[in-house]
C-alpha cells in the first residue's frame, strides 16, 4: 500500500467523529509485566471483556505478539479476528492509525510518529519502535494508503474531532517538551488542520490530574455530536482536579466551534480519587526506563474515556457511586445507543482506559 506525499486536507479526506458509522475496531493484547501487574493476567481478562463486547456490534480485530497468540485466541470470541504483530504495549489509540474518510466511503490512514508519550524527555517506556510501526501495518491489513508525519509526533488519544471541522486538544499535552518542542503552537495547529482536515482547534488548557500522557484530551473531554461535549468534572474544590475542570469549562464556554456554534457542555462527574494499593504496586515488574507504579499514587480515573461504537458505548466503571450517574448521563445524551459498563480498574492501573485501548475504523457513512 502506498505512502502518500500529500495531506488528507489536500486530497479531500477528513477524520470523522467517533460517533459516525464504523467498519470495525482494533485493540492490542496486553502483556508487558512492567506495565501490567501479575504478568498482565488481570488486564487480559478485562481486555477480553472489552474486545468481546465491542465484537457484538462491529468487526473487532485484536493485535497480539507471537508469544501471546494462542492465549489471546483462546480467550477471545470466535468472531474476533486475532492477528499476530510485534508491539511494545497495548495502546492502539495512541500508536495505531487515525483513519480519515472521503464521503463516498473511501478510507486512508494517518501514521503519526509515536514516541511513547514523550520520548527520552518523559516517555513511559523504551524502546517504542514496534509500536511506531503498528499504524502502517493496520493500513496494510485494511488495504488503505497512508500519510506519514515523520516530522510530527502525535497520539490518537491527544485529539478528538467533531467531524465538522473542529478538533479538541489540551495545551498541556500538545505543547509538552517531549513531543514537538521544535514547533510553535501555530505550526502544530497547522499540522492538525492539514492531517485531520479541520478548520478550528480548541485548546483546553490541561487534562486529568496525574495523567501520565501529559493530559490527553480523551480522558478529559469528548464529543457527543457536533456542538455538544462531555467534560470530566468534580465539585470538590479541594481536589486538584477541580481547577483543571473549571478552567476547561470556562474556556469551552467562551469558545465557538468551527461552525460558529456555542458548545453545550455536560459535566461528567469523576469517581472519587482512586489510589494504587500496595498489592497492585508489588505486582508490577520494576524496570528502569518504565514509569514505576507506586503504592498511593493517584490514578487518572475518568468516565470520559469511553468508546463510542455502532449503537453502543463501552464505558469504564469503577465500583463508585458516580458509576450510575455516568450511565444515566450517557443514556440521556446518546439515545439509541446501548451503554455497556465494564469494570475497568485493571486498565486504569496501566495508565489509561477503554478509549485509549481501542481505535475505530470509520466507514465514511454518517
Ligand atoms: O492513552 C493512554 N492513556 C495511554 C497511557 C499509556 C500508559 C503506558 N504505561
Amino acid at each position: 500500500m502506498k505512502r502518500l506525499e500529500t495531506t488528507p486536507k489536500k486530497d479531500g479526506y477528513r477524520m470523522p467523529g467517533e460517533f459516525e458509522h464504523h467498519n470495525g475496531c482494533y485493540m492490542i493484547w496486553p502483556e508487558r509485566p512492567d506495565n501490567w501487574r501479575l504478568g498482565a493476567k488481570p488486564a487480559q481478562e478485562v481486555f477480553t471483556k472489552v474486545a468481546n463486547t465491542i465484537g457484538k456490534y462491529e468487526p473487532m480485530t485484536v493485535i497480539v505478539s507471537k508469544a501471546q497468540f494462542d492465549n489471546a485466541r483462546h480467550h477471545l470470541d470466535d468472531n474476533v479476528r486475532v492477528v499476530e504483530m510485534a508491539n511494545d504495549d497495548s495502546w492502539v489509540r495512541d500508536c495505531g492509525a487515525t483513519f480519515v474518510v472521503k464521503d463516498e466511503g473511501e478510507v486512508r490512514g494517518v501514521d503519526w510518529t509515536f514516541n511513547a508519550w514523550g520520548g527520552l524527555v518523559d516517555g513511559l517506556y523504551f524502546p517504542w519502535d514496534s509500536d511506531d510501526k503498528i499504524a502502517r501495518k493496520m493500513c496494510e491489513l485494511e488495504r488503505v494508503d497512508s500519510y506519514r508525519t515523520d516530522d510530527f509526533i502525535l497520539e490518537g488519544g491527544s485529539i478528538h474531532v467533531d467531524g465538522e471541522g473542529t478538533c479538541m486538544v489540551t495545551a498541556e499535552c500538545l505543547l509538552s517538551e517531549g513531543r514537538n518542542s521544535h514547533m510553535s503552537k501555530e505550526e502544530i495547529e497547522d499540522k492538525l488542520k492539514e492531517y485531520l482536515n479541520v478548520e478550528k482547534v480548541l485548546w483546553i488548557p490541561r487534562g486529568i490530574y496525574n495523567d501520565e500522557t501529559n493530559g490527553h484530551v480523551d480522558n478529559m473531554c469528548n464529543f457527543v455530536k457536533p456542538g455538544e461535549v462531555l467534560l470530566a468534572w468534580t465539585d470538590d474544590e479541594n481536589d486538584p482536579q477541580y481547577e483543571r475542570s473549571k478552567e476547561a469549562y470556562d474556556y469551552l464556554e467562551s469558545e465557538t466551534d468551527a461552525k460558529g456554534r456555542k458548545l453545550v457542555i455536560h459535566k461528567m462527574y469523576t469517581p472519587a480519587p482512586i489510589l494504587i494499593t500496595k498489592e497492585e504496586s508489588e505486582g508490577v515488574d520494576a524496570v528502569d526506563g518504565t514509569l514505576p507504579r507506586e503504592e498511593g499514587d493517584r490514578l487518572a480515573a475518568s468516565y470520559v474515556n469511553f468508546y463510542t461504537g455502532n449503537g453502543f458505548i463501552a464505558l469504564p466503571v469503577f465500583n463508585d457511586p458516580n458509576d450510575e450517574k455516568a450511565i444515566k448521563l450517557l443514556e440521556e445524551v446518546f439515545p439509541g445507543r446501548k451503554i455497556e459498563p465494564i469494570y475497568a480498574r485493571e486498565i486504569l492501573l496501566g495508565g489509561g482506559n477503554i478509549h485509549c485501548i481501542t481505535q475505530q475504523l470509520p466507514s465514511g457513512k454518517k
